[in-house]
């Protein structure tokens, strides 16, 4: 047992060159935990608020100095002298001294910071590594296999300038190789995709997420044609080996319609599905997400339907990790798979009792990066690794997204040499 003698926290830098949140929690045993928060760049309205300065003569007014105030004079004196082991009592404490709907006294990224900290910090006190703790923790079950890589190949709309209006086009592993193997699979696939774009006569350069980022594209077909090549080129059989997958974004091309800029295109609701559900046939998805904006719920179980159980739709900005959008998305038939961010809950309790909803309805969870902000914090995938998502989606390339398959792997080595 070990109480929590004192809360720290600093700005930092996040993968975007703009401030986020690092905190730093010690135990009285001495032990230390340390968390770095990411955020999104194109996030879901109902996320938790990520709580700026706005104060315009720093950072273009987003410092993060008014969080680390209020960290350093509310949120960590409030839960200092508690045991670091009961991480739900102290989640529920700073939620309750927020007291808003989605952490807008505080911030969510103040109260995950604390949040993560705390729980890295416990996890060292009883010498586990942290997936293992949060296991312990929240009652999960073992571990019977690990989460696969889903790592994004292409990406455009917000992440990205004049390119694909859809946000990512990703290459998801299948199969039961080891995470070593899948890795290794996933990186030489975007290693033939750049040999394809360079012969196209298209950029090389990377977007937000180490993903290439090719302008001037003529359609938002082409990228899955290229993958499907791609994974051929470097030796694998799509729909075998490794399958496509797609995050449309769709709320950022939302206006009234849907406005597919570099097709000339807008679309209603019913276009955009017939629009999509061309594809279903041609391409070896391993699942969709977002394909349809966050504000358009009642399209949701159209697509759905049209699916037909094909592959999963998976809910992202519609659900924001979110326990009480989830639960509507699944009664309403609106998704079946849910995308997984802890930032978009704001703490660590929050994050995984959405999880379990999904866990107990049979769901994959999908555990994801953030676009806009990521940082060199690896919890994601331990985190992954704990609730037993079926895949992690991060980025292929820059320090920030190779760290979490570095940790995957590791996690990997780790089990194997139990
Ligand atoms: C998404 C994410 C991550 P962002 O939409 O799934 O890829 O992007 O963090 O910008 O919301
Ligand atoms: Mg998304």
């Amino acid at each position: 047992m070990a109480k929590i003698k004192k809360v720290k926290a600093r700005e930092i830098l996040a993968s975007g060159g703009e401030p986020s949140l690092q905190v730093t929690v010690t135990l009285e045993s001495g032990i230390i935990g340390e968390a770095s928060v990411s955020y999104g760049a194109s996030a879901g309205s109902k996320e938790a608020t990520v709580l700026l300065d706005k104060d315009l003569k720093r950072y273009n007014g987003k410092g993060m100095q008014m969080a680390v105030e209020i960290i350093n004079k509310i949120l960590g004196p409030a839960v200092t002298g508690l045991e670091a082991s009961e991480q739900q009592n102290i989640d529920q404490k700073m939620i309750d001294l927020d007291g808003t709907e989605n952490k807008s006294r505080f911030g969510g990224n103040a109260i995950l910071g604390v949040s993560m900290a705390v729980a890295r910090a416990q996890a060292y006190e009883e010498k586990l590594p942290l997936y293992k703790y949060l296991i312990n923790k929240f009652n999960l079950k073992e571990i019977s296999k690990l989460p696969k890589p889903m790592v994004v190949m292409i990406e455009g709309g917000k992440h990205a300038d004049q390119t694909t209006d859809l946000q990512e086009y990703l290459v998801s592993a299948m199969g039961n190789k080891s995470t070593v193997e899948n890795v290794r699979m996933e990186m030489e696939i975007y290693q033939a995709l750049k040999n394809i774009l360079k012969r196209e006569g298209l950029s090389i350069n990377v977007g937000n997420e180490g993903a290439f980022a090719p302008d001037h594209i003529k359609n938002n077909e082409l990228p899955m044609q290229y993958l499907v090549e791609a994974i051929k080129n470097a030796g694998y059989i799509p729909g075998v080996d490794a399958g496509i997958s797609i995050d449309a974004a769709a709320s950022e091309f939302f206006e009234n319609k849907y406005n597919l800029k570099i097709e000339n295109k807008k679309l209603n609701s019913e276009e955009l599905i017939n629009y999509y559900c061309n594809w279903i046939e041609k391409y070896p998805f391993v699942s969709w997400e977002d394909m349809l904006s966050e504000f358009d719920w009642d399209s949701w179980p159209v697509l759905l339907n049209k699916i037909n159980g094909k592959f999963p739709l998976i809910a992202d900005d519609l659900t924001v990790t979110n326990t009480k959008l989830w639960q509507k998305a699944i009664e309403l038939k609106a998704a079946n798979a849910i995308l997984i961010k802890l930032n978009q809950a704001g703490s660590v309790s929050e994050t995984i009792d959405c999880c379990k909803v999904a866990i107990d309805n049979n769901f994959w969870t999908i555990t994801s990066h953030r676009g806009g902000g990521e940082t060199n914090d690896t919890f994601m995938v331990d985190l992954a690794v704990a609730v037993g998502s079926e895949y992690i989606k991060v980025g292929p390339t820059r320090g920030e997204r190779v760290e979490k398959y570095n940790r995957l792997m590791r996690i990997e080595e780790e089990i194997n040499e139990k």
